[in-house]
């Protein structure tokens, strides 16, 4: 399998997956400052020009979310996906909610401060963002209370994508009102697979 990556992006969640499996994979940095991403070659795997993409075989996958579940449907032994339908129907609640109502607003955050042109760039809706993502982070919070993983007893995938996801929103100070929230993110990335959190990933592109 072939990981299409660039460090302290989403594609944490995906190399997050392969390592807790321990599966065999060759990274390919695809550098995003650089514009790689908008190479023919790379367009080519994904014409959205975006990362992860992951490679095996004969079939090429974009959607971190995707890409996950993708995984951990083919090493079921290794138990990152529950099997019995109302546990699978709960990991894909939390694996949606992760990526409407907590990571939509942390992207327009990002793109209204860093990613859009300045002259394209919204303050209000930096403003906006930072109150969706609260009363949303609440739920999440009230969730995991006496819990030690999103779904059932065991670790899951939903797991990587909350605690990636939890770490984007650190990074712009939204955490500092949930401490379950903390405490969670901080016990997934204590795990020994665990990959680099983003401030580390992003001061290894930076060295
Ligand atoms: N929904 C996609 C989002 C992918 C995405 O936006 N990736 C960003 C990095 S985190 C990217 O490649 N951005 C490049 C660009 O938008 O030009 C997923 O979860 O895989």
């Amino acid at each position: 399998m072939k990981l299409y990556e660039f460090a302290p992006t989403r594609s944490i969640r995906v190399r997050w997956t392969l390592q807790e499996l321990g599966a065999a994979f060759e990274p390919v940095t695809v550098n995003l400052i650089a514009g790689e991403h908008r190479r023919p070659e790379f367009l080519e795997l994904n014409p959205a020009g975006k990362l992860p993409v992951l490679v095996d075989g004969d079939l090429v996958l974009t959607e971190s979310v995707a890409i996950v579940l993708y995984l951990a449907d083919k090493y079921p032994k290794k138990g990152l996906i529950p099997t019995a339908l109302k546990q699978r129907a709960q990991l894909h609640r939390w694996l949606l909610f992760a990526a409407t109502e907590l990571e939509q607003p942390l992207w327009r955050i990002a793109r209204h401060t860093t990613l859009y042109p300045e002259a394209k760039r919204l303050p209000d809706d930096v403003v906006l963002a930072r109150e969706d993502f609260k009363p949303m982070a609440a739920v999440l919070e009230e969730h995991m209370t006496g819990r030690q993983f999103a779904v059932g007893d065991t670790v899951t995938v939903a797991d990587f994508v909350l605690a990636y996801t939890l770490d984007w929103a650190n990074e712009v100070q939204l955490l500092d009102g949930f401490p379950r929230l903390q405490a969670y993110m901080e016990h997934m990335y204590a795990r020994p697979h665990a990959p680099l959190r983003i401030a580390a990933a992003l001061a290894s592109i930076n060295a």
